[in-house]
């Protein structure tokens, strides 16, 4: 029986024809060793040499252990290995963050990155709206996105959300959004929500202000572009999807759809059961990336150090440039700093990320002391001061409820 290797050590190999990964890997085996077996069990090897494996095959479809740094392993896996067509995301993610997480020798593996060549990119999409797109709808060309995600998360019937919204961009948002837990409960019913929120948005724009409110439509497979043309026919502006509850394969279906005219909010909630180990599952800038190919048009990327929510700066700009670098031929997605945001931090999130961000904020919002519209006109004046470059403690003292903000919350 041939045994195969499938270390390719320093082998230049060309970019068009493979899917580069790179692994952090953990393990009291020596690191080649560990390496070759996630090449072997991820593409054309097993636990034993095969009699069925035959030079033909292995040249064609077998991965390659190309360099070893370290922990970090990279891995190239040929293009022909992928079926996109048929298959799609669900596929790519059994070869490159499959099997490997249970092999035994293993302690831990997290997939850190990956590329795709051409050929895979060009059967995808992207995002139809993107973060210049979304900028547009809202008339806002150039300060950072800000919004809020309506608190309580559940509990508020569709007149006090929308009450709540209407509130929000009186005070300036330009974002609203359904929390992840809220999809049609009998307390809030999705038709009865999305009519109520669409008058309230309909009356800001009537008073000059341009809002959008995402509109979760998280639910079954066979059931989510179906909700999501109902949800726009009752007058929503946006869609959220939670990817990795339903699926990459639910994001592209709602983004692909031709019906679909409105943008799609990705909510990433239950990422970080793969994403918070260091030492193993998934880092988000490989699910920001797949939400860029299937088409998200705004992305939770975290708070970049700030927050109530786990997340170091470089992670979060990482991801950020996961949603706006210009190597694949997508529009960008809008990143979204989300999850324990208030006014005192908004300046070290614009500090950090730059103006391209929608910022948001929930309990920064309903929890502002004299109420919503003032938690708005509070995150908006804690934009101004950080666009302007004014220190935020000097702007609080000519904004009352900015002031109030930092009062209750502070800037750290
Ligand atoms: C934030 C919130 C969002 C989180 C999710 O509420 O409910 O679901 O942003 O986290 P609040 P992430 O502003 O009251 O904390 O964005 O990291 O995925």
């Amino acid at each position: 029986m041939n045994s195969y290797s499938y270390m390719a050590l320093g082998e230049e190999l060309d970019k068009d024809a493979y899917v580069i990964t790179k692994y952090r890997v953990s393990t009291d085996l020596p690191i080649e060793k560990a390496a070759e077996a996630i090449a072997a069990e991820q593409s054309t090897g097993t636990w034993t040499g095969i009699s069925t494996l035959n030079d033909d095959v292995f040249s064609k479809y077998a991965a390659k252990v190309t360099a070893i740094d370290g922990d970090m392993v990279t891995i190239a896996y040929p293009e022909e290995d992928f079926s996109i067509r048929v298959g799609a995301v669900p596929q790519i993610l059994s070869v490159i963050s499959g099997n490997l997480y249970g092999l035994g020798a293993l302690k831990g593996v997290r997939l850190e990155d990956v590329e795709f060549p051409k050929g895979i990119l060009r059967q995808y999409k992207g995002p139809k709206f993107g973060d210049k797109g979304l900028r547009e709808i809202l008339h806002h060309p150039e300060k950072p996105l800000v919004g809020t995600i309506v608190k309580p998360k559940i509990g508020l019937s569709p007149e006090d959300t929308a009450k709540y919204i209407y509130e929000a961009g009186s005070g300036g948002l330009t974002n609203g959004k359904d929390d992840e837990t809220l999809v049609d409960q009998v307390f809030c019913p999705i038709e009865a929500r999305t009519k109520a929120v669409a008058e309230a948005l309909d009356r800001l724009r009537e008073e000059g202000h341009h809002m959008v409110h995402a509109i979760n439509i998280s639910t079954n497979g066979q059931d989510i572009r179906e909700l999501a043309e109902d949800v726009q026919s009752w007058g929503a502006t946006q869609l959220m999807v939670d990817v990795i509850t339903c699926g990459y394969g639910a994001v592209q279906a709602v983004a692909e759809d031709p019906k679909i005219k409105i943008p799609v909010h990705v909510h990433r909630t239950m990422h970080a059961a793969m994403t918070k180990d260091p030492y193993n599952g998934i880092a988000m800038r490989v699910i920001a990336k797949l939400v860029r190919m299937c088409g998200g048009d705004a992305l939770h990327i975290g708070t970049l150090g700030v927050g109530k929510m786990e997340g170091a700066i470089a992670e979060g700009k990482a991801n950020q440039d996961a949603c706006q670098s210009d190597d694949v031929p997508f529009k960008k997605v809008m990143p979204v700093c989300s999850g324990g945001m208030f006014p005192g931090i908004v300046p070290k999130v614009v500090e950090a990320a730059g103006n391209n961000v929608q910022i948001q904020a929930g309990g920064g919002v309903a929890g502002h002391p004299e109420g919503v519209r003032a938690g708005a006109k509070a995150m908006c004046q804690a934009i101004d001061s950080a666009f302007e470059g004014i220190p935020i403690e000097e702007y609080a003292k000519t904004h009352h409820e900015l002031q109030l903000a930092l009062d209750r919350w502070g800037t750290k």
